[in-house]
């Protein structure tokens, strides 16, 4: 597929971001997942994005993982993860009143004190941890109509420890905003990444980072109950450590910029 990404990001280093928000709080009581769970991803602010995906246990300790969207920007990179942590803590999709500085949008600075860190970064190949957050040549594509289709097993090495039986306490985000209309990432959208500038990379559309739409997991047929704590909100001390970590790492990203479009993947 033939798509006018010109920015490739990898990672450089390796991280060790997770440790501010996985201090300080017990482990709520975990619950076995033997069947698949269900995540109804909703619009986050400004988006017209939505979708549905499915978390189904393998036999052997890994995650199948598949996701299908409508209304996402046509034909860019979502960069998309499961955020949250295995804690107990109940970290939640950020609603409206997360755009702080009115946008009209959910940067990832507004949403991580309601989303929590990234957990897994669901990329299309290659490594999933948090280095690959915004490794968006590894990240699935829109095509025309904006619609997405995602699939991948996750292998048992690629889970954290306890991420099978804190499936609930997580959720889905996927990231990429077409603010102005113009069926791509620009800087006349939205400006520069807000977060991206302040780990010191310049150039990154804030388009391309923030929220599109946020989804929790849950099993199938249940209802959202609020989970095993409601935590995390109300702990602005490790909030602010995650934010910190999070730009602390956005600084080791490496970006590369691609001269033509890439042939295949
Ligand atoms: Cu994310």
């Amino acid at each position: 597929m033939r798509h006018p990404i010109t920015r490739r990001i990898a990672a450089a280093a390796a991280l060790s971001v997770p440790l501010a928000l996985a201090a300080g709080t017990a482990p709520a009581s975990a619950q076995p997942v033997s069947g698949p769970l269900s995540v109804r991803l909703d619009p986050l602010k400004g988006s017209d994005a939505s979708g549905t995906a499915t978390l189904t246990p393998t036999g052997n300790g890994g995650l199948k993982v598949s996701i299908h969207d409508t209304g996402l920007v046509p034909n860019m990179p979502h960069a998309q993860h499961i955020h949250g942590d295995t804690s107990g803590k109940h970290f939640t999709c950020p609603t409206d009143a997360a755009d702080k500085n009115g946008d009209g949008f959910i940067s990832i600075e507004e949403g991580l004190p309601m989303y929590g860190n990234i957990h897994i970064s669901l990329t299309t190949k290659g490594d999933t941890s948090m280095k690959s957050a915004l490794a968006v040549d590894r990240m699935p594509v829109a095509d025309a109509n904006g619609d997405l289709n995602y699939q991948r097993t996750l292998k048992p090495s690629q889970l954290p420890p306890g991420t099978l039986s804190h499936l609930t306490d997580l959720h889905i985000v996927q990231h990429g905003v077409d603010a102005n209309g113009n069926d791509k990432y620009d800087l006349k959208g939205l400006g520069e990444s807000t977060f991206a500038k302040s780990a010191g990379l310049k150039g990154i559309p804030e388009e391309a980072t923030d929220g599109a739409t946020c989804g929790m997991i849950m099993p199938v047929g249940s209802v959202d109950t609020g989970g095993a704590s409601t935590a995390g909100v109300d702990h602005p001390f490790v909030i602010g450590a995650g934010i910190a970590g999070l730009i602390a790492a956005g600084g080791l990203l490496v970006i590369r910029r691609r001269s033509t479009t890439s042939s295949n993947r």
